[in-house]
């Protein structure tokens, strides 16, 4: 299928130069394009991930991506959808951060073939420009006027902008100038809050090459959920592609929560699954929402395309677990993702009698509400339930060695580590 369809079918377009021009160039063979990424966090989140998976869709329909790490942009600071000043991080930590956002941009791109995609850093060619040649060769192409007109410098006249900030749009014109000239690349793309950077670079690009220069600047939209929260968010903090900030088991639960209302637009945005695939589960969550097949169907490809298909297994196993309450099918690093969130309690003892470790552990308000607890049946110990009031806690109850766990009630977990 034409790729501009597809992305249209999928509601990722939002602005594009010149529609008819790339779908040209797109029909005339292979295009280079590239997306920027500044290395201002140690990972990507889930919302970047929608212009990675872009990238990637250009690719499977037969483009060359080229991957860009701002490794000198990210020294700088992009004002754009920002509302203040940024702080500028040390180089050295820039350098680490570049390193990780390289090894995750990595796994969603295919660097095999004629069309293998590419990670370029901008400090290669934005570190060796001297100030003389950035202001006489670059600088010169840029009016104050049509700088101050940019939305993001625009919003921040009030507030207060630097001139390193202010300058920020003449670097990412200045990449893609070069990535033009180098690599033939013809093509940027970005989240909506690039639209300005990406029409200064072609700008920048008209007045400095004399042939019929054609490139192309298209933009994705933001994602937005029904309920008019912000996307990627929950309690926990953001989203992280990064499995130690945020597990497999937890990606997993994100999107399983997904809104009805939201579901099928996830399912274009963020899986690869085959339009009619996406019809029929949109036809589901109309005549048998109460089977979430949608959300499912959802959770489990990003699950896999993020992490892989043993990462998805467990974290289902996981989420079952927790569902039916058998959790004693768990093994220790699948109780690690599982109870993150859950409170814990140290306990030192080699055994422990359990109406003690209740108390200790302030499961149970106190002995006598304790001694109700275990009688009352509110009691599992690794989900079996036990009314033995005199019951003692031994390695025989650990699994693994490092972990018991004791459910309070349906749902209250709590997690005794060793
Ligand atoms: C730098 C040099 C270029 C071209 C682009 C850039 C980066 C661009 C920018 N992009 C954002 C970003 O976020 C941090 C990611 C890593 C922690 O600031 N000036 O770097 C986001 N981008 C993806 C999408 C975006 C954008 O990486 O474009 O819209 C978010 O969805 O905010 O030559």
């Amino acid at each position: 299928m034409d790729l501009l369809k597809d992305l249209e079918y999928r509601g990722l377009i939002n602005q594009v130069t010149d529609f008819e021009g790339l779908q040209k160039q797109l029909e005339e063979g292979q295009l280079t394009l590239y997306c920027g990424f500044d290395p201002t966090a140690d990972s990507l989140h889930i919302g970047h991930l929608l212009t990675v998976l872009t990238l990637r869709r250009f690719q499977l329909a037969g483009n060359k991506p080229l991957a860009l790490v701002g490794g000198a942009t990210g020294l700088i600071g992009d004002p754009s959808g920002k509302k203040a000043e940024r702080t500028l991080n040390e180089k050295e930590i820039v350098i680490q951060f570049s390193n990780r956002i390289k090894g995750q941009l990595s796994r969603f791109l295919d660097f095999d073939g004629e069309n293998a995609a590419q990670i370029v850093n901008n400090y290669d060619w934005i570190g060796k420009l001297d100030v003389i040649s950035f202001l006489r060769d670059v600088g010169k192409n840029f009016g104050i006027n049509y700088m101050l007109a940019k939305d993001s410098v625009e919003s921040r006249i009030q507030s207060g902008i630097s001139f390193t900030e202010f300058s920020y749009m003449i670097l990412q014109s200045y990449d893609f100038l070069k990535l033009f000239e180098k690599e033939n690349c013809r093509l940027q793309i970005g989240g909506s809050d690039q639209w300005g950077n990406i029409t200064a670079g072609l700008e920048l690009i008209r007045k400095s090459t004399t042939e019929e220069a054609k490139a192309f600047g298209f933009t994705i939209p933001l994602v937005t959920k029904s309920d008019g929260t912000k996307f990627g968010k929950t309690e926990g903090g953001a989203i992280w592609l990064d499995e130690e900030k945020t597990s497999p088991y937890e990606l997993y639960q994100f999107f399983i929560n997904t809104d009805d209302r939201d579901v099928v637009k996830f399912l274009k945005y963020f899986t690869f699954l085959a339009h009619e695939e996406i019809n029929a589960l949109e036809e589901e969550v109309r005549t048998a929402p109460e089977k979430r097949s949608a959300q499912r169907k959802l959770a489990e490809e990003v699950t896999k395309l993020i992490h892989g298909e043993e990462a998805l297994s467990q974290a289902i196993r996981i989420s079952e677990a927790l569902f039916s309450g058998d959790i004693a099918a768990l093994n220790a690093t699948e109780i690690k993702q599982g109870f993150k969130d859950v409170p814990s309690y140290q306990c030192a003892e080699d055994e422990i009698n359990l109406l003690e470790l209740l108390v200790a552990s302030k499961i149970s308000s106190s002995k006598r509400q304790g001694r109700e607890d275990i009688q009352n049946g509110a009691i599992y110990v690794n989900g079996v339930r036990t009314t033995e009031l005199d019951k003692v806690i031994t390695k025989e109850d650990r699994i693994e060695d490092q972990f018991t766990i004791i459910r309070r009630g349906k749902k209250k977990y709590f997690l005794i580590k060793y």
